[in-house]
């Protein structure tokens, strides 16, 4: 079966990573204005690095969930064509052995030139002072923000034309283009599967769902689809 699997911050809640509107979530505390947007960014650069040196910190002291491994088992066992997107920014897929993740959003592992499109490693700490090391021009998260053009849709988009079976996993279905994939998914004919800690703001879009810890949730679902 063809399958496309679409994460959220909800798949790394139980590594210790903050979701994003949850109770506690990181847009409590924060303006997603004045933290995801290119206008916030040319702002306050040092208000966005810090936002994600703080992020980038807690990733590297995070460990992948059994959530994340057992994605990475359905997609090593075979039988089934996985193609694993994700609205994270961070590298716990492949940390638990995933291949080929499509990171829609970015990773803030990654440094990007505002000016040339360069990109080279993030270092641990960002500062407004870095610049890119082939132009010199303003260095930034290589992380999509509200207003900009996601990565890799043209991928994406093909891959849920041609799919089976759609699932989305911990994530609000708030934040578009993501949010539409299950509509894309249903009008190629294909079933379409959530889940989630509770039902999403797409729930009803969803042909099933299943709902409770990633942790728990998610490999059950693949035990099934391995058995
Ligand atoms: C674009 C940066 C066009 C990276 C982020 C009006 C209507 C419709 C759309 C729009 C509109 N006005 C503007 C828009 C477009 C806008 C948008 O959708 N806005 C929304 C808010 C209305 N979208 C954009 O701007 C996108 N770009 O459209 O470009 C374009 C086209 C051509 C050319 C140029 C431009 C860009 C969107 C990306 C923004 N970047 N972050 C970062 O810092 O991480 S958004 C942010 O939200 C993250 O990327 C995150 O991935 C994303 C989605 O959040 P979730 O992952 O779902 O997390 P959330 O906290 O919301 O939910 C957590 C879920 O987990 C919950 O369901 C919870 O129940 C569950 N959970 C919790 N614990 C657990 C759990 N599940 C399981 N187990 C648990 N233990």
């Amino acid at each position: 079966m063809n399958i496309v699997i679409l994460t959220g911050a909800g798949i790394s809640a139980e590594s210790g990573l903050g979701t994003f509107r949850d109770k506690g979530g990181l847009w409590e505390t924060a303006d997603w204005r004045d933290l995801a947007t290119p206008e916030g960014f040319s702002r306050d650069p040092g208000l966005v690095h810090d936002f994600y040196n703080m992020r980038r910190a807690r990733v590297r002291a995070a460990r992948p969930n059994a959530a994340h491994a057992a994605l990475a088992r359905l997609q090593a066992d075979g039988r089934h064509a996985v193609t694993l997107v994700t609205q994270n920014v961070d590298d716990l897929h492949e940390r638990a052995g995933a291949a080929g993740v499509i990171h829609m959003h970015g990773t803030h592992l990654v440094a990007l030139c505002a000016a040339c499109a360069h990109r080279w490693p993030a270092p641990d700490q960002m500062a407004p002072a870095d610049t890119c090391p082939e132009c010199r021009g303003t260095a930034r998260p290589d992380v999509v923000w509200f207003g900009e053009q996601p990565y890799h849709m043209d991928m994406i988009v093909s891959a849920l034309a041609g799919c089976d079976l759609f699932v989305a996993i911990g994530t609000s279905g708030v934040v578009y283009p993501a949010a539409g994939f299950v509509e894309i998914a249903t009008r190629t004919g294909a079933d379409t599967l959530e889940l989630n800690l509770e039902p999403g703001e797409r729930a009803s879009d969803f042909a099933a769902g299943r709902f409770g810890p990633a942790t728990q949730v998610v490999p059950a679902w693949v035990d099934e689809m391995l058995a």
